[in-house]
This record gives structure tokens, sequence and C-alpha cells, in this order.
């Protein structure tokens, strides 16, 4: 058995519950194989200069972390710069708030050089090597430049945009590339791989060779489909635990005669929140009867603080939910509760058990793994319903789910009192089919789909 190594921009410690399903299901893979985490520490160093890192290893059980400190240039430039205020606008088709500084590129360049040059002497022959997500692109054709022929897959967690989209990044034929230095690229959902596939035919030239490949640049690439899922074992656990059983016993009892809306993500445009206060709103103008009645739980966790577009959200999210607030509030009801602070993750899945809708309503998103984690938290004998965002990539596995478009205010408005008042015989047949999907399709089989398509792909860059 190969031994695995993964590379991810932050490490998590797979031993710690807080660090997460996928980190715990990443874990559970190297731990198995005696493996490498590699990542940024997330830490910068005053002593660094541009281009240089400081790795510094930890054995964690089975598993080497490694990670590498940057000078605060670097972090700026590769991180919140290229990676956040490039790559993640423009994935989630925001040409509008990309900021194509030519700096940002160089910086992003410098430190994936720099991370490949850190890495290759901690490599074996046999390995298997994951890298994740999109600040790592060009990762592959750094290490082989410097005569990497181990076998390389990379998988990303956001979603691809249409080609004409890709095309307005400057660049993006060099980016285009870099994916042909690994040997499987793993997307979220089939309409990434449509998009992926007619970049690369269109934009550079690649050929279409069947069983998933394609082939430019001297290169062969598979390409495929590999949706991630959540770890339902632990998130039940996590569930059954006494912090979960509190958290929804005390807002069961505080909503005993109301009923709540749940919606939870990290505080960042692609998820959709002003979309949903303003359909919230229209709720409660449409709908009268829910006044007094429905409340809106919106934890908005802090994220990216220091981009700007981010802070520019926050205002504005703070303006509509205080103004629905004043606008609806009695002295006895809140409309809306707006969190903005990061909650505990063993409260998650009570907050989400008490809540008789979820709201998950992104304008783009790869996945959303808070849809999957809101119907596992459901009580089987009375389970809530999921408002789910068409331009979520769970929405091609979740069609049981009442699939909205959040740049529809009437309509998602519309949906949501659907949910509101759904029966319960209908809550039950669609909780239990999303259910069973989630399940058949967890954090494990995804891991282990990729990591055998993975193993089965040849090394075509080495070729
Ligand atoms: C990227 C892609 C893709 C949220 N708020 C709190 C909290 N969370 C947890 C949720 C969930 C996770 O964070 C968020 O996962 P998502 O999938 O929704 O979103 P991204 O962070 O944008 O992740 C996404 C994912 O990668 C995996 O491939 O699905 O599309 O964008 O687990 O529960 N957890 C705690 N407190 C919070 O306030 N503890």
């Amino acid at each position: 058995m190969s031994r695995l190594v993964v590379v991810s921009n932050r490490l998590a410690d797979p031993r710690k519950p807080a660090a997460g399903g996928l980190a715990v299901a990443l874990g559970d893979a190297l731990a198995r194989t005696g493996g490498l985490w590699f990542g940024s520490s997330g830490a910068t160093a005053a002593d660094l200069a541009p281009g240089e890192g400081r790795l510094r290893t930890r054995q964690a059980g089975k598993v080497l972390l490694a990670s590498v400190d940057l000078c605060a240039e670097d972090h700026a430039a590769y991180y919140q710069g290229y990676a956040n205020s490039v790559l993640w606008p423009v994935f989630h088709y925001r040409l509008d708030l990309a900021q194509f500084d030519p700096a940002y590129l160089v910086g992003y360049r410098r430190v994936n050089q720099m991370f490949a040059r850190k890495l290759l002497p901690l490599l074996r022959e046999s390995d298997l090597i994951w890298v994740h997500d999109y600040h790592l692109i060009p990762l592959a054709a750094e290490l082989r430049a410097l005569g990497c022929r181990q076998r390389i897959g990379f998988f990303l967690h956001i979603p691809v945009p249409p080609p004409l989209v890709m095309a307005a990044l400057p660049q993006h034929e060099w980016l285009m590339r870099s994916f042909f230095a690994y040997d499987l690229v793993g997307l979220q959902s089939e309409a990434d791989v449509d998009h992926f596939t007619r970049s690369m035919v269109t934009e550079a030239g690649a050929q279409e060779l069947g069983a998933q490949r394609l082939h430019a640049y001297g290169a062969t690439v598979r390409v495929a489909a590999f949706p991630i899922g959540i770890d339902v074992e632990e998130f039940q656990a996590l569930a059954a635990a006494p912090d979960a059983v509190h958290t929804f016993e005390a807002l069961r009892a505080e909503y005993s005669r109301r009923q709540l809306l749940l919606g939870i993500d990290r505080l960042d445009y692609s998820k959709g929140i002003p979309q949903r206060v303003r359909a919230f709103r229209q709720l409660l103008e449409r709908y009268p009867e829910n006044r007094n009645s429905a409340t809106l739980v919106m934890i908005a966790s802090p994220s990216r603080d220091d981009v700007h577009a981010y802070a520019d959200l926050r205002q504005e999210l703070e303006g509509l939910c205080g103004a629905i607030n004043g606008d609806y509030g009695t002295l006895d009801w809140m409309p809306l509760r707006y969190i903005h602070r990061t909650v505990a993750r063993r409260r998650v899945p009570g907050l989400c058990r008490a809540a008789r809708v979820g709201l998950v309503t992104p304008l783009r998103d790869g996945m959303n793994l808070v849809a999957k984690e809101y119907v596992v938290a459901q009580d089987e004998a009375d389970p809530g319903v999921l408002v789910l965002s068409r331009f979520a990539g769970a929405a091609e596995q979740l069609e049981e789910a009442l699939l909205v478009n959040p740049y529809d205010t009437q309509g998602m408005a519309g949906a949501i009192q659907a949910a509101l008042h759904m029966p319960l015989a209908e809550r039950q047949w669609r909780h239990q089919r999303l259910l069973e999907r989630i399940r058949r399709h967890d954090v494990h089989w995804w891991r282990q789909g990729f990591l055998q398509a993975l193993e089965e792909s040849s090394s075509a860059s080495a070729a």
C-alpha cells in the first residue's frame, strides 16, 4: 500500500474533534498508511523574506504533520490576494469582486514553488500525493519541475465557472496548463466537470480521449466528479452527545410555540446570506401568519475579515438584519437572531435538529456540507425541511430538498412557506430519501473513490 501524502493550505490535527469531518476522514486514511500531511501553518514570521518558508514537523499519532510559516508579504499575496481575491471570486462567478493585481499572481507562484521545494525532500518514491483546493493548483507543476514522478491527484472544493468566466482570468492559460501536471483532477459535481472540460477544449485545445481523460500540453489527465460527503457516524455521535442535546432542548423549550428556521455559514458572499434575509422578510410580508411566529436564527461565522469584499458584506447584512427586526419585531418577538460569531461545533447538530427549516441558499457553492449536516441531525420521526439553492453542488444529489433560486426572493419566500407548513408524511419521505443518499455517499465513500481512481491512474505527466 502506498503512503498517502495530503497537501492542503491549512493543516488540522486530525485527532482533535473540533477539526471536523474532512480532517477526521483524511486523518483516518493517513493513519492507515502512516502518512504525511503538509501545508501552511497560518503563522507569519518577521525574519523570513518573500519566497522563504520555515518548515516544522511534528508527529500526531501515525501522521507526520509538516507545516510551513510564511512571511507576511507572501501570506498577503498568496492567500488573501490570489487565492481569496482572485480565484475564489472568479470560480464563484463574481468577476465584479475579483482584484486582478499582478503582484498577487507573483506571490501565489512564489509560495507554490517554495512549498514544492519544502515538500520534495519529505517524499518517498511510492507515495500517493493528494493536493487540495484552489490555493495549490500549480503545486504539481512545480513538483514535476523539480523531478517529482509520483502520482499526484488534485481535488477542487469550489466550483468551476463556465469557460467564458474562466477566460476572464488573466493568465488563465497558465492556470489551465497547471492542471495537466496532475494524474487525476477531482471536482464536486458533473456541472463542474462539464465546465472544466469545455474550458480545456475551447481554451487549451485539449482533446477528449474518452474514459474521462483529457489530453493537452503533451500530458493526459483524468477528470471526474467526486462529490464530497460528511462523516455521518461522527456527526450522529456529536448529535447524541450532551452539548448537542442540551442545545436542542433549550431551543425547543424556548420556541415551543414558534417555528425556528436556521442558516449557518461562514460569512461569505457566495453563501447568499443577504438574499436569504430578503426572502425571510418577504415571507413575513406576504404570509403575515408567520409574524410573531417564525424566527430565523442565522449564524454567520467570521471569515476572511481582512479581504475587502467581506467587510462590505458584513455591513450590508447588519443593515438588512437591523431593518427587519426594527420593522417587524415586537416586545416579545424578534424575527431574526443574527450571530456573527462561531458556534462550537459540538452544538451545531443540536441547532440543526431544533430547526423546522434549514436554509442553505448559496449563490454558488462547490458542495455545501451544512445541507448534509442539517439532514443528518434531524429526528426521523419529526424531521425538518431542507430549503436548498439549486446552485449548491449538493443540489445534484439532494433532489428531495425544496430546491430554490436564491435570486428569486418571492420564489424563495414561497418555498419557505411551503416548508413551514409541510405535512408530516411528506417531510418524512423526503427526509428518508435524503438521509439514505447522504449515508451512502459519505466522506469515506468520497475519499475511497478518489484514492482508488488515483491508484489506478497511470502517471500521465511522467510518461
Ligand atoms: C468549501 C466549499 C464545500 C459553519 N459555521 C460554523 C461551522 N460551520 C461548519 C459547517 C460545515 C463547514 O463549517 C462549512 O462547510 P461548507 O461546505 O458549507 O463550506 P466552505 O467552508 O465554504 O467549504 C464548499 C467544502 O469546501 C467541502 O468540500 O462543501 O462548497 O466552499 O461543516 O458546519 N462550524 C462551527 N461553528 C460555526 O459557526 N463549529
